[in-house]
This record gives C-alpha cells, sequence and structure tokens, in this order.
C-alpha cells in the first residue's frame, strides 16, 4: 500500500512537472507527451457563425463592442482598432478588466466605464468581448430587442455563476483570433464591403466625430475646487500634461477609477495597468515590476531614457500594497517609481513640469 502510494506520487509529481517545464528544454519525447497538453489550437469562430453575426448585424444602427480583458493579447487592440475602423460607427465600452483595450484617440472610444453606461441601453447590437460583468442589471440593462452576441475562451461563464447575459449566440474563441475573422471576413465578402461603404456608414463615421465634443466635455470637469481643493480629475489632468506621452499608468483608484481613466486617455498598447481582480493592494508591486520590465526592455535596447511609470491608487488601497515594502525596495533596488495618492479629500497642486520627472530618475 505504502509503495503504490509512492508510485501514484511519483505519477503525479511527473505530470506536474510536465505541465511546469518550458518545452523547448524538454527531449523530443517529452514534448510529444506534452504536446497532448499543450498543443490545443488556437480557437476561432466557425465560419458559418460569423456569417449569422454579420448578416444580423448588418441592420443593426449602433452596434456596440464591450470589453474587459481582451488587452491580454495587446494585438487584440489592433485588430478591435482594424474592425472599428472598417465597420464605421462600431464604438467600444472599456470595462477595465486589464490594460487598455481600446485607444483614447479613437473616434469609437467610449471611455472606461463598468457596470452602466447610456450606450448599453440604447444600442441595438452588443458583442461582448472577454468580459464578465458586461452590465449590472439593477442599474443598467440594455433593450429586450438588442441583439447580444459574446465571443469569450469561457462564454458561458461556467466558474463564476452569477449572472448570465442572454446572448443569442454564444462562441468560445479567443477574441484576438474573432475579430480578425469578423474584419477579414468583410473585407473578403463584396455584398458586406458595399454595405460597409455605404453612405449609412459614412454618417455613422461622421457622427462619431463628435468624439472631439466629448473630450471637450471631459476636459472641461477639470476645475479646481474652493480653498484650493483639487479633484481626481484636476489632478490626473496636470499629470497627464506633466508626464511624458510614454508613462506607464498602473491605476488602482477604487471609485476614482472613471475620473482617473477619462482623463489619463491612455491611447499606447499596455500603456494603462489594470488587475481584473477585486483584491486591492496589487499596484504597488505591479508598478515595481513595471519599471523594471521597461528598464530591462530599454537596456536590451541600449536606449538610455527610461521610461516613467506612475501609481495612481486610493489612500486605503494604497496601505494594502505594504509601501515600506515596497518603497524600501525601491530604494534598495533602485527602482523608481511615482506614486500619487488620491486622498479624496483634497490638496494643493504645485507640481512644475519637470519636477515629475526629477521624481522618478
Ligand atoms: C484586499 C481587499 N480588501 C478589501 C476590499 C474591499 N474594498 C473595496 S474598495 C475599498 C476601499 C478602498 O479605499 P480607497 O483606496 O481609499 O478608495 P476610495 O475610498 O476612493 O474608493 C475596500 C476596502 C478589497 N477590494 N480588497
Amino acid at each position: 500500500m505504502p509503495l503504490r502510494r509512492r508510485d501514484r506520487t511519483t505519477r503525479q509529481l511527473r505530470r506536474e512537472l510536465n505541465y511546469a517545464m518550458p518545452i523547448r528544454m524538454s527531449t523530443r519525447g517529452r514534448t510529444n507527451a506534452m504536446a497532448a497538453h499543450f498543443a490545443l489550437p488556437p480557437h476561432c469562430i466557425a465560419r458559418d457563425r460569423c456569417e449569422i453575426y454579420l448578416r444580423r448585424a448588418r441592420s443593426c444602427k449602433e452596434p456596440l463592442i464591450i470589453t474587459g480583458y481582451s488587452s491580454r493579447n495587446h494585438k487584440c487592440v489592433n485588430a478591435l482598432i482594424k474592425l472599428a475602423t472598417t465597420v464605421k460607427g462600431l464604438r467600444l465600452l472599456d470595462t477595465g478588466g486589464c490594460d487598455t483595450c481600446f485607444p483614447a484617440n479613437h473616434p469609437g472610444w467610449l471611455g472606461m466605464r463598468f457596470g452602466a453606461d447610456l450606450a448599453i441601453e440604447t444600442t441595438d447590437l452588443i458583442l461582448i468581448v472577454d468580459c464578465d460583468v458586461p452590465w449590472i442589471p439593477t442599474r443598467c440593462r440594455p433593450q429586450k430587442s438588442a441583439r447580444i452576441f459574446r465571443v469569450d475562451i469561457d462564454p458561458l461563464k461556467q466558474l463564476m455563476p452569477l449572472f448570465y447575459v442572454p446572448a443569442v449566440q454564444k462562441c468560445i474563441a479567443y477574441s484576438c483570433t474573432a475579430i480578425n475573422q469578423v474584419a477579414s471576413y468583410i473585407k473578403s465578402s463584396p455584398e458586406l464591403t458595399d454595405v460597409v461603404s455605404s453612405n449609412i456608414f459614412a454618417d455613422r463615421w461622421s457622427l462619431l466625430q463628435k468624439h472631439s465634443e466629448k473630450i471637450a466635455s471631459l476636459d472641461a470637469q477639470c476645475v479646481s475646487g474652493p480653498n484650493n481643493t483639487i479633484s481626481a480629475a484636476y489632478l490626473c489632468k496636470k499629470l497627464k500634461y506633466l508626464a511624458p506621452e510614454d508613462t506607464f499608468w498602473v491605476v488602482e483608484a477604487a471609485t476614482n477609477t472613471f475620473a482617473v481613466a477619462d482623463q489619463i486617455r491612455a491611447t499606447r498598447l499596455g500603456q494603462w495597468i489594470n488587475c481584473g481582480g477585486g483584491g486591492l493592494g496589487w499596484s504597488s508591486g505591479v508598478a515595481l515590476s513595471v519599471k523594471l520590465a521597461v528598464d530591462a526592455i530599454a537596456n536590451v535596447a541600449d536606449v538610455k531614457k527610461r521610461k516613467m511609470v506612475v501609481q495612481i491608487v486610493g489612500d486605503g488601497t494604497f496601505h494594502f500594497s505594504v509601501p515600506s515594502s515596497v518603497y524600501w525596495i525601491s530604494d534598495r533596488y533602485d527602482i523608481p517609481i511615482v506614486t500619487i495618492v488620491l486622498n479624496n479629500e483634497g490638496g494643493i497642486l504645485s507640481l512644475e513640469k519637470g519636477d515629475l520627472f526629477a521624481l522618478c530618475t
């Protein structure tokens, strides 16, 4: 009996090692064995499903994509841009489960909102891509007539059975593959190409140019309060102005997240870093890691200029991140980061351009 148990343990251990060991380090025999575990082809949408999506999407007036963590594959950001540029008028709502999913300078950008947004209530077609909670039904819900499609690696959310989205089609696929497929399918079909090049779509594109009005209205929110108190929006607008354009923003701003997202308006791949989980306290450690990573990349590329990493964090959340360890490590290993703590009480902003850079070099 003890012998058998040891056998089982050894077998289990070998299996675990197989999972853990990188393929390139394996012998051919082990590679073959591991291929059984790893060689899953990228999931894509079946062609007939793709046709169904697009047939139903043809007649819609206000198509909307809601995403959350599609940018865990950065290539998906470019795929979404390509699709939103092909299907003019398509808009995208980011629910902030990951890095920047869509650049703020694209006219289809609706910003970062989770739980509720007006666009969800008015749209007639929603494609949910890699998003766990596209809306909170007690706060906002789509019209009954809206057609909903879902593409996700786990579209049924089998591990989080909290609420179900009444999608007419749910498809297991890698978001980047699926989005590229849809864009290619449109391009390969002369009929659909005609549809998306029609005047209706051109008009929708013109309507999207109201994006600049949206940006102006966001900018208008950035006013300082009485007695020199400052709002999160005002502070973030200043930060955006002070920091170099290629700054990385690690954001754990809790209730101020929308205000921060509205002002930082990330446009570069991976520039806005968020965590999909609900456990607070990750951002300080992540800011150090991001700084290490960007400096390592600069070293490899032999680039002298160092990119800045700015962490924006709520005051309660700041304490969850064990600041004493973080700044000891930052100092001990020379990993400079800037931390902005939002304390919801206001303060006096007196940073000048250059001060921020001085802080983290
Ligand atoms: C590890 C962990 N503990 C507790 C919570 C519950 N929680 C959510 S928001 C929040 C308050 C965060 O405070 P603060 O960072 O000051 O943000 P704000 O008050 O601006 O929302 C807490 C305790 C959590 N999400 N994760």
